[in-house]
């Protein structure tokens, strides 16, 4: 069976490439409500810290496979191929936007690339992500489902009842379960608050009977192997896998228009000590996962300084090229407001 050992320097060079873009479209995001705050409405979650898990997980996908997490979602659409400019515009709610200005960061859809969208409703998308792996099932599509979800939403009904029916059908979906060791504010192990039962997660699986394995999160290899497995046992119709990928959410748990950006809301702006501990903060943060990945390819010898160099300046010029076409986009019109209202 292939794994990461498989994998060619031009494939690993796109991922770190992929992660990085990942980072590098949230930074400007980060930047907005920093230094523009009201100029993004509504709630948006930044993913970093995620961007090797979510890499890792998506590099093993086939073309028509579907990607759906939850509402911490800007990562995934930026890997499968959707426009960052698209993506900023919808976030800035704006017409250009990849839906029209009218979702949002918390409701980015892009079914053209297999994103067919995502909830702010904690554990939805295990039920959705459940959904479509039936419909993949009944309609014989061959494609596998990847649904992504927070630590936190494994205490919700939602993912009880939707693994337990996921195994019962043996349906194509390949689970993993985002462990970023916060739940909003909450510490996962928090001891006054203490409210999720089980470590670790993944053993959870064991209650459906299939298989749970719990891997490093900040290491895309690690990530890859164990989704390319899962993938390859849903696949072959052998049903659901639970995946728990351990890594560390390095910035707050969210930004809105009514919450001030600085300093309660970012690590690096001294908040660490509102809600997390700044010794964990800090040794996330030399442990992040990006530098981490480039320099190891470059101990392999399969990336040079120059070509990292290059890598970083296109990527930080596509997705400043992606504020300036979100920034230039008008807002929709009014009478549009109603418009794809489907209730
Ligand atoms: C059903 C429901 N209950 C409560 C909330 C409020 N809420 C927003 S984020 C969050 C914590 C989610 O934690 P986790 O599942 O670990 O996801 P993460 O934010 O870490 O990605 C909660 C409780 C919600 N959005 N939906
Ligand atoms: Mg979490």
């Amino acid at each position: 069976m292939p794994t990461s050992d498989d994998l060619g320097s031009d494939r690993l060079i796109w991922m770190y490439t992929q992660m990085l873009r990942i980072r590098e479209f949230e930074e400007r995001v980060k930047r907005t409500f920093l230094e523009h705050p009201g100029a993004m409405r509504g709630h948006t979650h930044l993913g970093d810290g995620a961007e090797a898990s979510i890499v890792g997980a998506l590099a093993t996908r086939h073309e028509t496979d579907l990607v759906m997490p939850s509402y911490r979602c800007h990562g995934y659409p930026i890997v499968l191929g959707s426009s960052p400019c698209k993506m900023m515009a919808e976030l800035y709610g704006r017409s250009d936007g990849l839906c029209r200005g009218f979702g949002g960061s918390m409701h980015l859809a892009d079914p053209a690339h297999h994103f067919p969208g995502t909830s702010g409703i904690i554990g939805q998308s295990i039920a959705h992500a459940t959904g479509a792996a039936l419909t993949a099932q009944v309609k014989n599509t061959g494609q596998v489902v990847y649904c992504f979800f927070g630590d936190g939403s494994t205490k919700q009904g939602a993912f009880f009842e939707s693994l337990n029916m996921a195994a019962v059908w043996k349906l194509p979906v390949v689970y993993v379960l985002e462990n970023n060791e916060y739940q909003a504010y909450t510490h996962i192990s928090l001891e006054d608050a203490n409210h999720l039962a089980g470590d670790p997660l993944s053993k959870k699986a064991a209650a459906f009977s299939i298989p749970g394995i719990t891997v490093d999160g900040t290491d895309p290899l690690q990530v890859y192997d164990a989704v390319l497995a899962a993938a390859d046992r849903a696949r072959a119709g052998a049903g659901p896998s639970l995946i728990e990928s351990k890594f560390y959410r390095l910035s707050a748990h969210g930004n809105a228009i009514n919450v001030p950006p600085a300093p309660t809301q970012f690590p690096e702006h001294e908040a660490v000590g509102v809600y997390g501990k700044k010794s964990e903060y800090r040794q996330a943060q030399a442990a992040d996962p990006i530098p981490r990945f480039r320099d190891e390819l470059m101990r392999k010898g399969m990336l040079a300084d120059a070509e990292a160099q290059r890598i970083a300046d296109t990527v930080r010029c596509e997705m400043d090229d992606a504020v300036q076409f979100a920034l230039a986009s008008p807002p929709p019109a009014p009478e549009e407001a109603t418009n794809y209202v489907y209730a």
